[in-house]
């Protein structure tokens, strides 16, 4: 059994960033060191301001006592982080771990926004953060903030991913994770042939921690050994399947994150 170190916030009710993650790693098989960067009553996307706590006081305890009881971890996955300084603990604490692979999803926005609370300064941080990732997943909102280009629901994705490569260490890969094309939704990355997409059909609405959920996956599979390619296809399609269960069950409160139970059926009967 591998051990994975995830941090993000835990928000309470939502079901997304650590709640998600910490079901799929599980799943998967891994022992997850699931790190709380910061609590939240709420996520912050429909209701209202939430009640944060801001853990930077603690993280760095954490930190101390993990070192002091030679705790290490081979594989981490950070997602939302919350603040310039939150960035630069969980920063200097990675830099120092001999991690076989790190995955950053640079969560700040969506839909051309910043979530509130984050500014121009967030985004500086963040591109120091992912300078140490392996594979970072940017949806299309984060990758034009990464990248400095004006936000477009249809960037140009070769122009958009290697300015993002460019903020990466050699052999890491950027994924825009929420690419559109031909009523399909998915995945977009650079190789030498080019840009390559794999998605799956775009089904209606929007979700809440379809994100998170996502790179959880995603970092899983990598940790597994599989190559980007075969994790990002599977990743897809079990984010669809999820999506799918969603609007199945109608669910009333469309602030929930999505269903997860035939995504963690399928993590469980892969060969
Ligand atoms: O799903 C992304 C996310 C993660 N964490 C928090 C959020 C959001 C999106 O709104 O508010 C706290």
């Amino acid at each position: 059994m591998s051990s994975m170190l995830v941090a993000e916030d835990l928000s309470a009710v939502g079901g997304i960033s650590l709640t998600a993650a910490v079901s799929v790693l599980t799943a998967m098989d891994y022992q997850v060191a699931a790190l709380p960067t910061s609590l939240l009553s709420t996520h912050t996307s429909g209701y209202g301001t939430p009640a944060v706590m801001n853990l930077a006081d603690w993280l760095p305890k954490v930190f101390k006592h993990w070192t002091v009881a030679q705790l290490d971890f081979k594989q981490g996955l950070i997602g939302y982080v919350g603040t310039v300084e939150l960035c630069q603990l969980l920063q200097d604490y990675l830099a120092q771990q001999a991690l076989d692979l790190l995955v950053v999803d640079p969560v700040m926005g969506d839909l051309g926004k910043l979530y509130s609370g984050f500014d121009d300064d967030y985004v500086v941080a963040m591109r120091q953060l992912i300078r140490l990732a392996d594979v970072i997943l940017p949806n299309v909102t984060e990758a034009s903030l990464l990248a400095g280009l004006p936000y477009t629901d249809q960037p140009d994705l070769l122009q958009t991913l290697t300015a993002l490569q460019k903020l990466l260490k050699p052999g890491a890969h950027a994924v825009i994770t929420d690419v559109t094309q031909n009523g399909r939704i998915g995945c977009a990355w650079l190789t030498a042939a080019g840009v390559q997409f794999i998605g799956e059909p775009r089904l209606a609405g929007h979700y809440n921690g379809t994100g998170d959920t996502l790179a959880a996956v995603i970092a899983g599979l990598l940790g597994r050994g599989y190559s980007l390619t075969r994790s990002l296809t599977l990743a897809n399609q079990w984010l669809h399947l999820a999506v799918a269960e969603t609007l199945a069950e109608k669910r009333p409160d469309e602030r929930q994150g999505v269903a997860l139970g035939g995504l963690l059926h399928a993590i469980l009967t892969l060969d």
